[in-house]
């Protein structure tokens, strides 16, 4: 559900600042990450895709090839307020967007490619959450 989405990518979120130097994603292009589900967002950039990896490696989210590490993406997901609802299902959809991009070489264009799939199947499924409702829970995290 949107509501699960908004707890992950708050929590989430959190490891932007740590993965900023290492990945070069500037303030210009995505200046908090909640508003990666705006849409005017374009998830287009190959730092962000090396953000992406650096922050989920602060969570053991991804494998040594730069994949989702599914059990404990599930696990990740599960932790949080009603997260049962949404883990099987978000591991789903990451996995379904890593076989679409499987051919692309380079890790941080592959994951950004990942990471815009994601959100649009998101959207498609009516589970993108609102800028708003992450805002509303940043303070738990
Ligand atoms: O093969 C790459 C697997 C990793 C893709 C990660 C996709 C996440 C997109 C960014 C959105 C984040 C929202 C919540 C946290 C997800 C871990």
């Amino acid at each position: 559900t949107a509501e699960v989405m908004s707890h992950v990518t708050a929590h989430f979120g959190k490891s932007l600042e740590e993965c900023r130097e290492e990945s070069g994603l500037t303030a210009e292009v995505l200046e908090e990450f909640q508003h990666f589900w705006s849409e005017d967002f374009e998830v287009v950039h190959r730092e962000l895709g090396c953000a992406l990896i650096c922050m989920s490696n602060k969570f053991s989210l991804m494998q040594d090839d730069a994949r989702m590490h599914h059990v404990n993406m599930h696990d990740y997901v599960k932790s949080f307020p009603q997260g049962d609802l949404l883990s099987a299902k978000m591991v789903e959809m990451i996995h379904n967007c890593e076989k679409q991009y499987d051919d692309i070489t380079d890790d941080c264009n592959r994951v950004v490619k990942v990471a815009a799939c994601f959100k649009e199947s998101c959207k498609k499924a009516g589970i993108a959450p609102e800028v708003a409702m992450i805002e509303a829970v940043m303070e738990q995290y």
